[in-house]
């Protein structure tokens, strides 16, 4: 960790105030290089307060997003442990699938501010702006088969889903497999990619979009999507989500590998699951029908019911979902 991460970290540590003689005695720096890093911190937006006799005390946090900020609130072993924070980047999935094949560890997780070419699945676009929103990739290195991947999404959804209710006072829903919504709006989307051999796995990037402070959107999806700054009605600090989805993604992670499958996690995402006893309308390549959504199965595929009665699972990577009324 940097000296600027530990003094922001000292000082949110610190009830009241802590002298600059005591911070530069604890890093063994002149008071001027401490009061150098509070400049720098004030700069950035953070509100710190300097009293004369007194010392410096940190009296809120902005929407401040850099490497110090992320890296000082991770509370983490290893997701999230390695930040690469960008002012701008073209999709964070493509940065962390180049750092997986230079040899990046295990939990690094590639952070912007602004995509210049987000992506969504199937070519489709992520609308990504600067100031905010979350866009961030975390890479993994499973040793499991790669046919299991595609759970991680799963993974990935209900520890967002846990993160931002860890932050912010609201009900978030999982649109099964990789939407998360609220009030039937789209608030997150999860990319899963996979660099593979014909038997084993590279490594994996789950890329995570998380609209936090938008207030509007492009016409396309004005009515179908939203931002916690819109639900919650007022502004979210980014950071703090960024580091609770990475405790849950650890917890989940380690829950996931105990079975290679969803069985350690089957009630929390049922619990989150808004398709759940609903009418679905299932959209394949080849055919589409009208089915009620019972639950998923412990691989992650949709168990639903036909209009005869017939019960079918569904896998993730063939269809789309949509409720029968608009988009959940
Ligand atoms: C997704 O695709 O929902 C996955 C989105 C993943 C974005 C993250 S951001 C960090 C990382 N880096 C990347 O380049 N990508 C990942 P899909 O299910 O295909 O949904 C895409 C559709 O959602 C678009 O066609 C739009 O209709 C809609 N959409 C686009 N931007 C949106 C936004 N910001 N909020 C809500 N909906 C959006």
């Amino acid at each position: 960790m940097g000296m600027k991460t530990e003094i922001l970290k000292l000082l949110r540590e610190t009830d009241g105030y802590i002298s600059g003689q005591q911070i530069s005695d604890r890093f063994g720096v002149s008071r001027t290089a401490v009061w150098k890093v509070i400049r720098q911190l004030q700069d950035e937006g953070y509100r710190v307060e300097a009293v004369r006799n007194k010392g410096y005390h940190i009296v809120d946090s902005p929407d401040v997003m850099t490497k110090e900020e992320l890296d000082s609130l991770m509370d983490t072993r290893w997701a999230g442990k390695n930040i690469v924070y960008y002012d701008a980047t073209d999709s964070t999935n493509l940065r962390i699938k180049q750092l997986g094949d230079e040899g990046a560890p295990h939990g690094t997780l590639a952070v912007a501010d602004r995509q210049t070419a987000g992506r969504g699945r199937r070519g489709r676009a992520w609308e990504s702006p600067a100031g905010g929103s979350i866009y961030m990739s975390l890479l993994l290195r499973p040793k499991f088969r790669p046919d299991k991947a595609s759970m991680l999404t799963l993974v990935a959804a209900c520890s967002v889903a846990e993160g931002i209710m860890d932050c912010e006072d609201v009900n978030v829903q999982i649109k099964w497999p990789n939407d998360i919504i609220i009030e039937g709006r789209k608030l997150v989307g999860i990319l899963t990619e996979l660099s593979t051999q014909i038997d084993y796995i590279n490594h994996v990037t789950v890329g995570i979009g998380i609209n936090v402070n938008l207030q509007e959107f492009p016409d396309e999806i004005r009515n179908t999507a939203t931002s916690l700054r819109i639900e919650c009605g007022h502004t979210v600090r980014r950071a703090p989500i960024i580091a609770a989805v990475m405790k849950h993604m650890e917890k989940n992670y380690e829950t996931f590998l105990q079975t290679e499958d969803l069985t350690g996690l089957m009630e929390k995402y049922s619990a989150l699951l808004v398709n759940k006893d609903k009418d679905v309308r299932i959209i394949g390549a080849k055919e589409q029908y009208q089915a009620h959504a019972l639950g998923i199965t412990p691989t992650g595929e949709l168990i639903v019911r036909r209009g005869d009665g017939t019960e079918e699972t569904v896998y993730a990577g063939e269809v789309s979902v949509r409720g029968v009324y608009g988009y959940v």
